[in-house]
């Protein structure tokens, strides 16, 4: 194992909301901050009662209603919002770190991947704020008809616990660019980084009031944000189970809402892909972020004339990855995020030979690692889709194959899924690839590509993976209202009632 570095920041011992520019209450029902390398508790989080969600939402509509950052011009907006990710760019290190040490991410993924994209999520939106165009209709006589987008008020934005700054900066990002308040619940299991952050934002002059911060348990803080009267809009990451009860919650008072939720997506690879490639891309597709990522390619479909040689190889490869310290940069997989999380993922080995599956590799807790939260990279072959390793989100570093043999087969089990989040597919077989992209019931086909994201396209799912969309102007229509407003060319004659 190369050399970890020793530890550069310090993590505050307590971990409060942040309401007006401000850390609140130091009193409310405590929980461990654990790191997930070793089961340490490192901080402990005060929860914000209902009586402080009211204080958070309060203020976060104060700052909408008297205007301190959605009348700002467009152009002190932007700078602010760009002086965000330069202070996200100088403070990397340290946000990783505690990313780090709270979520088991390795640092690796950090640094290349999701510190960097907070810090684009704030660039790319100032950016946007200053490119979007309203409309306009010239068609009826004598009027020329406005339509402008107005914020929307106050949203509530919940975030998760496999990538919390990446997705909960996102939410805040597309949120505030239009003019909104925000107040942010990240899981009550990582709220480290995000509780910096919300320094930064004060920092780089975002005005008190406009994002605030609640923390604790979702059933309590999370349920008591949601159903708040003075909340405008819900935007919500996270599991399905959890989706319906703020769904119920949201439904109640009528609030719009984006819901990005879980996947089981399939990952098809054809005899006529590069297979090499193939096989990169599904190793990254299903071990990134520990697999723990909604966009993971879980289900490998594999085209029955290669299946012996990517089985081959991908196994050899999994077992060569390095599980370890999230710390160390040369790690690949860090420990699961907690302990019960874990525990769930391992349930899934005997789940898998319950239903007949053939387990390759890994399969276990990493004992040697203990009391970390670590699993060996799995993968299982499945016999056919049916098995619950195909149906249901494991969340972690667990691949399921299956093999199919036609087009119209991988097709079907591809769509064959309560989920709808992403997909991808490996072929050189152009007619093969475009059928993929028709017919593949999913938000987002990548093709001989594994993940990327371009933040001007919507990314979103269908059925049990949510709706809504976020990235640019889906963001924007969900973040804001039209407004119409109609405008005489010429002064209209007004008949006159009652003359
Ligand atoms: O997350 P929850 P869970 C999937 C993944 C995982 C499963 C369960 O399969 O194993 O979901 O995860 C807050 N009102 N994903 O249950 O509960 C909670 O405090 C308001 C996929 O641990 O969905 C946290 O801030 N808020 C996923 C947030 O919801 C509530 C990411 C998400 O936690 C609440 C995470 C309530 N009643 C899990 N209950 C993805 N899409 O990437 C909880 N919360």
């Amino acid at each position: 194992m190369s050399q970890v570095p020793a530890a550069q920041f310090s993590i505050p011992e307590r971990v409060t909301g942040f309401v007006e520019g401000r850390c609140t209450g130091a009193g409310g029902y405590e929980l461990e901050v654990i790191h997930p390398g070793d089961g340490r508790r490192i901080a402990t989080l005060v929860e914000s009662s209902p009586a402080e969600v009211d204080a958070a939402v309060r203020s976060a509509r104060a700052a909408f209603e008297d205007g301190r950052w959605r009348r700002q011009t467009v152009e002190a907006r932007q700078a602010v919002m760009r002086q965000v990710a330069d202070l996200v760019d100088v403070h990397r290190e340290e946000l990783a770190y505690l990313e780090c040490m709270n979520s088991g991410i390795p640092m690796r993924h950090l640094q290349r991947g999701q510190i960097p994209r907070t810090a684009h999520n704030f660039r790319f939106f100032a950016e946007f704020l200053g490119q979007h165009a309203g409309k306009m209709y010239d068609q009826t006589e004598g009027y020329l008809t406005l339509v402008l987008r107005e914020p929307v008020g106050v949203a509530a934005l919940i975030g998760p616990w496999n990538a919390p700054l990446a997705l909960t900066s996102m939410k805040i990002a597309g949120a505030i660019a239009f003019g909104n308040s925000c107040v942010c619940k990240p899981s009550e299991v990582t709220p480290l980084a995000v509780a910096r952050f919300m320094e930064l934002l004060v920092e780089a002059g975002v005005p008190p009031g406009v994002v605030n911060l609640v923390n604790g348990r979702g059933g309590v803080t999370g349920e008591a944000l949601v159903a708040h009267p003075g909340v405008d809009l819900v935007s919500f990451t996270g599991g399905t189970q959890t989706a319906r009860r703020i769904s119920a919650s949201a439904g109640e008072g009528l609030k719009p809402l984006s819901l990005e939720l879980g996947g089981k997506s399939a990952n098809i690879i054809f005899e006529s892909a590069d297979l090499e490639r193939a096989i990169d891309g599904a190793l990254l597709g299903i071990f990134s972020n520990n697999g723990q990522q909604c966009l993971a390619g879980s289900r490998i479909l594999v085209q029955r004339a290669v299946l012996d040689r990517f089985i081959e190889s991908f196994v050899a490869r999994t077992r060569r990855l390095r599980l370890g310290d999230p710390l160390d940069p040369a790690t690949e997989i860090g420990p699961l995020a907690f302990r019960a999380h874990r525990d769930r993922v391992a349930s899934y080995v005997e789940v898998a030979r319950a239903d007949g599956a053939q387990v390759l590799c890994g399969g276990q807790a990493e004992a040697a690692l203990e009391p970390g939260f670590f699993f060996q990279p799995t993968a299982v072959l499945a016999q056919d889709n049916r098995a619950r390793v195909c149906r249901e989100e494991i969340f972690g570093p667990f691949a399921t194959i299956v093999p199919f043999d036609t087009a119209d087969q991988a097709f079907a089990m591809a769509n064959d899924s309560e989920f709808g989040l992403v997909s991808y597919v490996w072929t050189d077989h152009h007619p093969t690839l475009m059928r993929a992209l028709s017919d593949i019931r999913a938000g987002m086909v990548w093709a001989n590509t594994p993940m990327t994201r371009d933040l001007r396209a919507p990314f979103g799912g269908i059925k049990s993976s949510g709706y809504g969309r976020e990235g640019g102007e889906s963001s924007m229509k969900f973040y804001t209202y039209e407004k119409t407003a109609m405008l005489p060319t010429v002064l209209p004659a007004i008949p006159r009632l009652g003359a």
